[in-house]
C-alpha cells in the first residue's frame, strides 16, 4: 500500500472512530474516552485533511457546520441562502464592526436583538398559506420538516394577506420549563436525556412522527424576511413590525440604536436579563436597519457584512462541592461526578457536574467541601472552573482504587487518564452493556429500558445478554409494577428481536470503536457471525472505512472465550446471526453513486438499497471519484457539480436498465 493510501485509510478510520465517539457522547450520553483523547483524534484528522484536501469528505466530523442534512427528510434548496452570523467576543470587535460599517455606507441606525439559542428554520407562504418549512441545514440545503413545524402553535398556517410569496426565517426553541419537564420524564422512563434545550428542540423537530413533535411544545421567534413579493419594505424594524402584524412571534425586545455606544448599552441590558428569561439566548445580534445600505455592503461567502453576533461569555456561579459520586461505565471507566449545592445557572438548576478524572481533580486541587466556581458553556455539561477556597483540614479527593460497584481492582492503563474496573462481571458494567444491547439502534427490544433491566439484574433474572432470551412472561409479571400483560409484551419484543439483521447484533455486542456503520460493513462483508469471528485483522482492514485500530478491536473482542460463549448461546436461543442483505449481483462492485433530486418511483432509501444489493455504495457528495449521479426532479447543486466534473449523470430509467 502506498503512503498516500495508508493516510487515506487512516483518515477513513479516524472518521469512523470520531463518529462512534460522537454518538456515545451526544446521543447515548456515555462517553468512552476522555476529552483530550477525543481532541487528539479530531486534530489528527484535521492535520490530514489540511495536508491532503482531497481527503476531506463532505460528511467529515471536522466541519460540523450546522446540522447537515442526512437524508432522513427531503432536501430543500433554499432560494435565498440562510446565512450565518459573524461572531464577536469582545466590545473591541463591536467597535471594529461599527468602523467597517461606517467606512462602507456612512452613518447608520442599528437594531439590537437577542440571539435565540435554538435552530434556524425557514417558513414559506404562498398567497398567505403555509406551504413549506425547512431546517437551515448547511445554509444552502436544509430538510423539509413541514409536518413537524405545523405542530408548533406559534407558526401561523394562514396569514391575513394574499402576498404571492413570503418567506420568513426564525429560530425554533424549547422553553426552559418545557425542557426541564421533558428531562424529568426521560429520566423517569430511563430514556436518553437531552443535554440542553437546543438539542431537545433539534431532536424534537427532526422526528419522523409529528405527533411526538407536537407533544414537545416547541415555540418560535422570527427575525428575518428572506423573500417577499408584493410588498416594499425599507428596513429591518419595519419588517419585524410587519411580520408581527401578520401574527408571527417576533424576536423579543428588538431595539433601535443610533450610536455604537447605545448598541453596547443594549448588549449589556440583554446580558443582564439572560439568566431570568424563559428561553436560552447565547448572544445579542446587531443589524444595520436600512435595507439599501445592507445591499450596498453585501455578504462574504459565509455571512452578511451588515450583521454581527455578540457572544456572551458562559455564565459562572459559586457553589459548594458536597460530595463526589463515582459511576462505572459500560467499559468499566470510573467517572467522578461532583454533587453541588443546587445553583441556578444559565436558566437551569445545576446540582451535578463532571470532574472528568483524577488528573483534572489533582490539577484543580479539588476537595469535598470546597467553594468552587462552576460554569455551563453552550452544550457542554457543567464543569468546575476553579476552587475558590478549601474547608479547614480538607484533603484532595482521590478516586477509590476499588470499584464502588463490585469491589474489583481498578487500574490505569498507560497513556490513559481514565481508571477502569477490570472485573468483566462487574454489575454496573453488565447493566450498561445490557442497556446498550437492548437499545433501539441495537437489538431494539421495546420495554427493556434502564429501570426494568436494573430490576432484572438485581433479581438475578439476567446475568448476561443471552439470558434475555430465556425470560418468561410469568417471571417478569412478578416484578413490581409489571403485570401479566407487560410480561407478555416484553417476551414478544424479545422474540421479535431474534429476527434482526446481523448488523444490529454486531452493533449490540458493544465492541469498542464499532458503531452502527462499521457493524453494517462487517455484516455485509462477511455475511454471518462465524465468518466475522474467524476473520483476521488483515481481512477486516481491507474493508473501506476500517483501519487497524477498529480491526484489532474486533479481533480482540472475539478472542475472548466469553464472547464466543455469548454468541453460541444467542444462536442456540434462535437469534439470527446471518446478514439479511440481499445480494443480487455485482455490477456496481467498486462503484460510488450520489443521489440527488426526487426520483419518479424510487425513494432514496430504496435506490440506495438496490445499489448496495448490486455491490455498489452511495455517498452524500459529488467528487471526481463519483462514478454515477442518479438524478431526479429538482436536482440542485449536486447535479451542477457532477456536470462540472464530467461525472456520468443517469436517470431512474437508465438506472433500472442497468440492473435489468
Ligand atoms: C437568532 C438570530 C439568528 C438573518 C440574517 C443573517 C442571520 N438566533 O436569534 N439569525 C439572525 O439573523 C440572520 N438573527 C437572529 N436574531
Amino acid at each position: 500500500m502506498s503512503d498516500f493510501d495508508k493516510i487515506k485509510k487512516r483518515s477513513e478510520e479516524l472518521r469512523e472512530i470520531i463518529n462512534y465517539h460522537n454518538k456515545r457522547y451526544y446521543d447515548m450520553d456515555e462517553p468512552e474516552i476522555e476529552d483530550f483523547e477525543y481532541d487528539r483524534l479530531i486534530h489528527e484528522l484535521i492535520d490530514i485533511e489540511e495536508k491532503y484536501p482531497e481527503l476531506l469528505t463532505a460528511d467529515s466530523p471536522t466541519h460540523r457546520v450546522g446540522g447537515k442534512a442526512d437524508g432522513q427528510f427531503t432536501p430543500v434548496e433554499h432560494t435565498v441562502p440562510m446565512e450565518s452570523l459573524q461572531d464577536a467576543f469582545s466590545f473591541d470587535d463591536v467597535y471594529a464592526f461599527d468602523k467597517r460599517v461606517k467606512a462602507a455606507v456612512g452613518q447608520v441606525k442599528y437594531i439590537v436583538e437577542p440571539k435565540i439559542d435554538g435552530l434556524s428554520v425557514s417558513l414559506e407562504y404562498e398567497k398567505g398559506l403555509f406551504v413549506r418549512g425547512s431546517t437551515r441545514g448547511d445554509g444552502r440545503i436544509g430538510e423539509d420538516v413541514s409536518a413537524n413545524l405545523r405542530t408548533i402553535r406559534a407558526i401561523p398556517l394562514k396569514l391575513d394577506t394574499d402576498l404571492p410569496v413570503l418567506e420568513v426565517r426564525g429560530e425554533v426553541y424549547m422553553p426552559r420549563e418545557v425542557f426541564e419537564g421533558l428531562v424529568e420524564e426521560q429520566e423517569l422512563k430511563g430514556e436518553k436525556v437531552f443535554k440542553n434545550p437546543r438539542n431537545a428542540a433539534a431532536g424534537s423537530l427532526r422526528q419522523k412522527d409529528p405527533k411526538i413533535t407536537a407533544k414537545r411544545k416547541l415555540d418560535i421567534f422570527t427575525f428575518n424576511i428572506q423573500r417577499i413579493e408584493g410588498k416594499e419594505l425599507k428596513g429591518h424594524k419595519e419588517s419585524l413590525d410587519y411580520i408581527k402584524s401578520l401574527g408571527f412571534n417576533t424576536v423579543p425586545f428588538y431595539t433601535e440604536c443610533d450610536t455604537i455606544e447605545a448598541v453596547i448599552a443594549e448588549i449589556h441590558r440583554i446580558g443582564e436579563k439572560r439568566g431570568s428569561l424563559p428561553f436560552d439566548i447565547d448572544g445579542a445580534v446587531i443589524k444595520v436597519d436600512d435595507f439599501s445600505k445592507r445591499t450596498e455592503m453585501g455578504s462574504t461567502a459565509k455571512f452578511p457584512k451588515w450583521a454581527l453576533a455578540f457572544k456572551y461569555p458562559p455564565e459562572e456561579k459559586e457553589t459548594t462541592l458536597l460530595d463526589v459520586e463515582i459511576n462505572v461505565g459500560r467499559t468499566g471507566v470510573l467517572t467522578p461526578t461532583g454533587i453541588f449545592e443546587p445553583t441556578l445557572l444559565a436558566g437551569t438548576t445545576v446540582s451535578r457536574a463532571t470532574l472528568h478524572n483524577q488528573d483534572f481533580i489533582d490539577e484543580k486541587g479539588i476537595c469535598i467541601g470546597d467553594r468552587v466556581i462552576i460554569r455551563k458553556a453552550g452544550d457542554i455539561i457543567p464543569e468546575v472552573l476553579s476552587v475558590v477556597s478549601h474547608k479547614e483540614g480538607a484533603v484532595p479527593y482521590r478516586i477509590p482504587d476499588i470499584c464502588p460497584s463490585c469491589g474489583g481492582k481498578v487500574t490505569r492503563e498507560e497513556g490513559e487518564a481514565a481508571l477502569r474496573c477490570c472485573n468483566p462481571d462487574c454489575p454496573n458494567q453488565l447493566l450498561r452493556n445490557l442497556i446498550h444491547f437492548c437499545s433501539r439502534d441495537a437489538m431494539d427490544i421495546e420495554g427493556l429500558g434502564t429501570a426494568v433491566l436494573e430490576t432484572l439484574v438485581r433479581e438475578g433474572l439476567i446475568c448476561n445478554a443471552a439470558d434475555i432470551y430465556l425470560l418468561k412472561a410469568e417471571d417478569i409479571a412478578k416484578i413490581e409494577r409489571m403485570g401479566e400483560k407487560s410480561g407478555e409484551n416484553l417476551v414478544n419484543a424479545v422474540n421479535l428481536s431474534k429476527e434482526n439483521d446481523l448488523s444490529k447484533l454486531v452493533y449490540a455486542l458493544g465492541i469498542r470503536h464499532i458503531g452502527q456503520k462499521a457493524a453494517k460493513l462487517l455484516s455485509d462483508r462477511f455475511g454471518n457471525i462465524e465468518s466475522i469471528i474467524n476473520a483476521s485483522a488483515e481481512d477486516i482492514v481491507s474493508i473501506d472505512g476500517f483501519g487497524e485500530i477498529m480491526a484489532q478491536s474486533v479481533v480482540d473482542f472475539f478472542s475472548h472465550k466469553e464472547s464466543i460463549k455469548l454468541i453460541e448461546r444467542l444462536k442456540e436461543y434462535g437469534v439470527n446471526t446471518v446478514s439479511k442483505k440481499e445480494v443480487k449481483g455485482n455490477i456496481f462492485e467498486g462503484k460510488t453513486f450520489v443521489l440527488t433530486g426526487t426520483l419518479p418511483t424510487l425513494s432514496r432509501k430504496e435506490a440506495s438499497e438496490i445499489i448496495e444489493q448490486f455491490g455498489g455504495k452511495t455517498s452524500s457528495s459529488v467528487s471526481k471519484k463519483t462514478d454515477y449521479v442518479l438524478a431526479g426532479e429538482d436536482a440542485g447543486s449536486k447535479l451542477k457539480k457532477a456536470n462540472d466534473l464530467g461525472v456520468t449523470v443517469i436517470t431512474e430509467e437508465e438506472f433500472k436498465n442497468m440492473i435489468g
